[in-house]
């Protein structure tokens, strides 16, 4: 984030013909299998139908990147989504270099099986889940939302995920737990980039409890029905709609429960650009660029400028979170 401005990438980093014919069948082929699902009923399927269908051997999954979803009244409406092809070919993933191109090429390396996810920290009792029985805790829902990176340009993201509330409370945190901490893999022999920019290691970033519970938090597995690309987190991220990109760790090993709040990547790295807090928030500028307006990717280029909105559009579910906070001090 420090290294480029949006306005540097030439927008021939941003497409190729022949990525964008793989997009093309890939989309024909997840046109297909979303719409299997709406026949299926387009009604929520229960968790323990879920887990059949997930659980390998069955016919249901023909395709192993394949998930089955449920929709979900969480989900944004009305806007176009971006591209497959934009969404895993412009990343922020500094493991794994620090140009908008370099994830979709470098992150195959990540080993995403086997996976855990530690809990520790404020909890009854530490434990350890398997990202396979994650996957199955709850039905896996689509949940489109905007995501807007505090570089100033947004996308429209149909995430899989569930709410991690859900997660949280098979964690059992003990009243004391005041935040909440997601530590990133990290492995230097795997990730030969993390030289490239000087943040510290492993990615570090955390919610105030209240956020982490809030519904619209999602614990993340996959985008466009599909398990996430490594490139956009891979096996299991954080997703949180209101917030700049760089709140959402990726490829996360760790979820801590803690008292104070966390130490967390950016805030380390400069905390006068780069707040706890991060909320999407037009009338706070960067020390360096405004925030005002965001570049929609993928979209024409007289349609791209658009202005940001409060709390990245999604104000009426979350403002109250912030109640009798000054948010331009606490940015
Ligand atoms: N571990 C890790 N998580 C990360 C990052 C990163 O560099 N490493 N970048 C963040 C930033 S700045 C953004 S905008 C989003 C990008 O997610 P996407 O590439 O899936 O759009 O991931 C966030 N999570
Ligand atoms: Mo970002």
């Amino acid at each position: 984030m420090l290294i480029r401005k949006p306005s540097d990438i030439p927008s021939s980093e941003i497409t190729s013909e022949s990525s964008y014919k793989d997009f093309l069948s890939r989309r024909r082929f997840l046109r297909t299998a979303i719409s299997g699902a709406a026949a299926a009923g387009g009604a929520v399927l229960g968790a323990d139908r879920v887990a059949d269908l997930l659980s390998p051997g069955t016919t249901a999954l023909a395709d192993a990147t394949k998930l089955q979803t449920v929709k979900s009244p969480l989900s944004t409406t009305g806007e176009q989504l971006t591209s497959f092809e934009d969404i895993t070919h412009y990343n922020n993933y500094y493991e794994f270099g620090v140009q908008k191109s370099d994830p979709a090429k470098n992150a195959g390396v990540l080993p995403t099986r086997p996976w855990t996810v530690k809990v520790d920290g404020l909890v009854k009792q530490p434990k350890t889940f398997d990202i396979d029985a994650l996957l199955k805790l709850r039905p896996l829902e689509d949940r489109v939302y905007r995501h807007r990176c505090v570089e100033a340009w947004s996308m429209v993201i149909p995430w899989v995920g569930y709410s991690l509330s859900e997660f949280i409370k098979q964690c059992d945190p003990l009243p004391s737990a005041k935040y909440v901490q997601f530590l990133s893999y990290y492995d230097k022999k795997v990730e030969k980039w993390t030289d490239e920019s000087s943040i510290f290691w492993p990615y570090s970033e955390g919610l105030r409890m209240d956020e982490a519970m809030h519904p619209l938090t999602l614990l993340t597995f996959g985008l466009y029905g599909q398990v996430l690309p490594n490139q956009d987190g891979a096996p299991v991220r954080i997703v949180v709609p209101w917030k700049y990109g760089f709140k959402s760790a990726k490829s996360i090993v760790t979820v801590r429960f803690v008292e104070k709040m966390p130490e967390t990547t950016w805030y380390q790295q400069n905390p006068r650009e780069y707040g706890f807090y991060s909320n999407v928030n037009p009338n706070h500028d960067h020390p360096r660029w405004s925030q005002k307006t965001e570049r929609r990717i993928g979209q024409p280029f007289y349609a791209q400028r658009r202005t940001t909105l409060m709390f990245n559009g999604y104000a009426e579910q979350v403002a109250s979170l912030y109640n009798g906070m000054n948010l331009d001090r606490n940015y």
